[in-house]
């Protein structure tokens, strides 16, 4: 794994290198490696992001991580669009890159891999075609072809309460002061978290985070529900994740 740092000079360039060639290989080779880097616009200073060169070929941009609960996923709109959090230099941290970079890194294809941890250790990880649409569509998810070993959360959804309810797959982004799920109620707001709530959920990867894994959702205060970083087909409603992460890269590579 490496970590590569990228000094976009000014935005006009740095959008332009974005608008004609969504990616770039930017060499590594400073730090002893070869990887992805990408160049977002608006970023007119100093732009890290963590190049994950050791799984499945290497060349992942990750988007979000989850590891140890030390950040509030609780936020806003605003905070969604534009990101929170940050990595160290290990890539280690919590964080979610933001839903306006998601969009534009996402609209020519990107494949997405989530990958998942239980408090035994054991991991699983799920791979899709992924796209992210604009603010002005409510960010929608568009999300196909899964393969992995973690299930299918974010087109089938949960087996159990049915795919119309908790498919993620065409829902637009909520958050607990912008509503756009399917419920009559406020699923960002009970479930804790920025996400692609239907009516709710069958993945929660934004949701609150419970040491231990396994909770009773009685003890959930405010909201007694199946809230935890939650991946429904993985390991149930009622067992929050230790680790969390989701990584893409562009669908086409040259
Ligand atoms: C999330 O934050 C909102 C606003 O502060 C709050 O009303 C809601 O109860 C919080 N949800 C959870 C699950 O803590
Ligand atoms: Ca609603």
């Amino acid at each position: 794994n490496y970590f590569c740092e990228v000094t976009c000079t000014s935005f006009l360039t740095v959008f332009k290198i974005h608008f004609f060639h969504l990616f770039f290989l930017l060499d590594c080779e400073f730090h002893g490696g070869r990887g992805f880097v990408y160049c977002l616009p608006g970023s007119s200073k100093i732009f890290s992001v963590y190049c994950d060169q050791e799984t499945s070929l290497g060349g992942w941009l990750l988007i979000q991580q989850r590891m140890d609960g030390s950040l509030n996923f609780n936020r806003t709109w605003q905070d969604y669009k534009r990101g929170f959090g940050s990595l160290n230099d290990k890539g280690e941290g919590e964080f979610w890159l933001g839903n306006d970079y998601l969009h534009l890194l996402t609209q020519r294809g990107s494949i997405l891999r989530v990958e998942l941890e239980d408090w035994d250790g054991k991991g699983a990880y799920a791979e899709y075609h992924f796209r992210v649409g604009s603010e002005e569509e409510g960010y929608a998810l568009q999300v196909s072809s899964y393969t992995g070993t973690a299930g299918d959360a974010l087109v089938e959804g949960s087996v159990e309460e049915g795919s119309e309810y908790t498919s993620h797959n065409g829902m637009q982004f909520s958050t607990f002061d912008r509503d756009a799920d399917q419920w009559e109620e406020n699923c960002a707001e009970v479930y804790g978290g920025g996400w692609w709530y239907n009516n709710c959920q069958a993945a929660n990867l934004n949701g609150i985070y419970y040491a231990g894994g396994s909770y009773d959702p009685r003890n959930n205060s405010p909201y007694e529900i199946e809230n935890g970083v939650v991946w429904v087909p993985f390991r149930g409603a009622d067992y929050s994740l230790r680790v969390v992460r989701m990584k893409i890269k562009p669908l086409v590579t040259q």
